[in-house]
């Protein structure tokens, strides 16, 4: 048994941001799985403000939305730092863009068949309800998503030439904000084969989730 308590699901990209981090600092956790629709063990550890996974529990202390986590966790737990002081702003930065820009075209072109070999109607009428759009007005969006996604692909990749991670030599916040995307991308391996032409961004990638303690 680890001190840290992690709600989460196996698959959630926003978990996934700070399991990178909580990794390569050496902390354990205890994953606790949460179900898609029967909030009680959430609202229960958040006193009723909050629904969403990732939520962290550290000796009674109880911490919500994984910018924040990570954040928390890099006081708490300062070495070895992801949030570097000269570079603070920036990876807040990095990683809005992460949550809400790069990750809007992967949800869209994930989603679709991740729900179809599902095959539980029940999860993809919540899915569809949570997302605001139908499997099908997803697909539709398809040609956009890719041409998006190929768009911010090759951003990342240039960033990354010459450098083992997103702001040089070191792991960073900014790291694990631009990986949970491409980890939701990698669960269906067609999409994932449109990124494979950015070299860097593949090595990168492979460092990132084959990442160890500092
Ligand atoms: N801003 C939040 C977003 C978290 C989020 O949207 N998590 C998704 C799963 S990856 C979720 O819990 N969605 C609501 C649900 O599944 O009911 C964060 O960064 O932690």
């Amino acid at each position: 048994m680890h001190d840290i308590n992690l709600y989460q699901y196996p698959i959630s990209p926003f978990t996934e941001k700070v399991r990178r981090v909580l990794t390569y600092k050496g902390l354990g956790w205890n994953p606790i799985d949460c179900h898609y629709e029967d909030k009680t063990n959430l609202l229960a550890v958040t006193g009723g403000k909050w629904t969403r996974v990732p939520v962290l529990e550290w000796s009674g202390e109880v911490v919500w939305n994984s910018a924040d986590i990570i954040k928390w966790i890099d006081r708490k737990v300062p070495a070895p730092r992801v949030i570097p002081d000269d570079a603070a702003g920036l990876c807040e930065i990095i990683d809005h863009f992460a949550d809400n820009t790069l990750f809007a075209p992967i949800l869209m072109l994930v989603i679709p068949d991740l729900l179809d070999a599902a095959g539980d109607a029940k999860l993809k009428a919540n899915r569809e309800k949570l997302i605001g759009m139908t499997t099908s007005k997803m697909r539709e969006s398809h040609a956009q998503s890719r041409e998006a996604l190929l768009s911010f692909a090759a951003m990342i990749d240039s960033n990354l030439r010459g450098k083992d991670f997103f702001l040089g030599g070191s792991f960073t916040m900014a790291d694990a904000s631009l990986y949970h995307p491409f980890f939701f991308l990698a669960l269906n391996p067609a999409n994932f084969a449109l990124v494979q032409e950015f070299k860097h961004l593949m090595r990168w990638y492979e460092r990132v989730r084959d990442l160890k303690q500092a």
